[in-house]
């Protein structure tokens, strides 16, 4: 019976190319076996976001449930959960089993600025994840809003904010700022607030969506694969650009997906 498996709790994006769909291209380019716990589901294209409903809370506890007195499970992946009644059934179940090997993306906004978790559960959302992840991978947006930094501008903000919340969350911090001109980093901060920056060429591309997802699955992928958390972040930068670079042009709008399909 196979151990090396993730379980990935997200939600659902019509499009193809962000969410749990990103999540499951990953972790099949990678050789994972992945399982969802679905949490909402958006009604998005190319051009933007149409609908979002999130699923009822009990719904998502026997999901977790079913597979969870199933299936084992290495590593978990968490994205959208899209509300507090969510955000309370994922943390029981983490207090109960005594999981701390969670990848979490701290998915809020996406980068059209739809919301796909209301600002009176980012608080929530916050307090469920101390003590509960490995890795947490906010974008600069959610860094701004879980440090209270407002305006994280340059390399030194990201530094500043990101130590802030890893050190109140007790797990590595992943901040993405590659694409932010002014900064044209990510950054990891480890347990002793150690910083390791991921410098790069910033790349000129539309096929960014799915982008945030895709790197917190990758890094799960390479973490059951029994790569360290630095090594893995860095090959899970890698495998992003890769994916951005590879992209293709979609639908007829603005954002298209990074590419999970290409060939070696
Ligand atoms: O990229 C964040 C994200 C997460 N989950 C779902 C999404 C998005 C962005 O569009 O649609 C379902």
């Amino acid at each position: 019976m196979s151990q090396d498996n993730l379980l990935i709790i997200a939600g659902s994006d019509s499009s193809g190319g962000a969410g749990v769909q990103a999540d499951i291209k990953t972790a099949s380019k990678l050789g994972i076996y992945a399982a969802t716990v679905i949490t909402a589901v958006t009604a998005q294209n190319t051009k933007g976001a149409e609908a979002v409903e999130i699923l009822p809370a009990w719904l998502v506890k026997k999901q977790l449930e079913a597979v969870t007195k199933d299936i084992r499970f290495k590593y978990i992946k968490i994205g959208m959960l899209g509300s507090a009644k969510i955000i309370d059934v994922v943390w029981e179940f983490l207090e109960k089993t005594k999981t701390k090997k969670v990848i979490w993306d701290p998915v809020m906004k996406c980068k059209n600025d739809v919301m796909l978790l209301p600002p009176e559960d980012w608080n929530n959302l916050k307090l469920a994840m101390i003590h509960h992840s490995v890795v947490v991978t906010p974008n600069i947006k959610e860094l701004e809003i879980l440090s209270r930094h407002n305006n994280i501008e340059t390399e030194q903000d990201l530094l500043v904010a990101a130590k802030k919340i890893n050190g109140e969350l007790f797990a590595y911090i992943y901040a993405k700022a590659g694409h932010v001109p002014s900064i044209g980093a990510d950054i990891l901060i480890d347990k002793e607030h150690r910083a390791t920056i991921y410098k790069d060429t910033l790349i000129d591309s539309t096929n960014i969506h799915g982008a945030g997802c895709t790197l917190s699955t990758a890094i799960a992928c390479y973490l059951i694969q029994g790569k360290s958390i630095p090594v893995a972040c860095k090959k899970a930068k890698n495998f992003v650009r890769k994916a951005i670079l590879k992209g293709q042009k979609i639908g007829r709008g603005k954002v298209h997906p990074v590419n999970l399909n290409y060939l070696p």
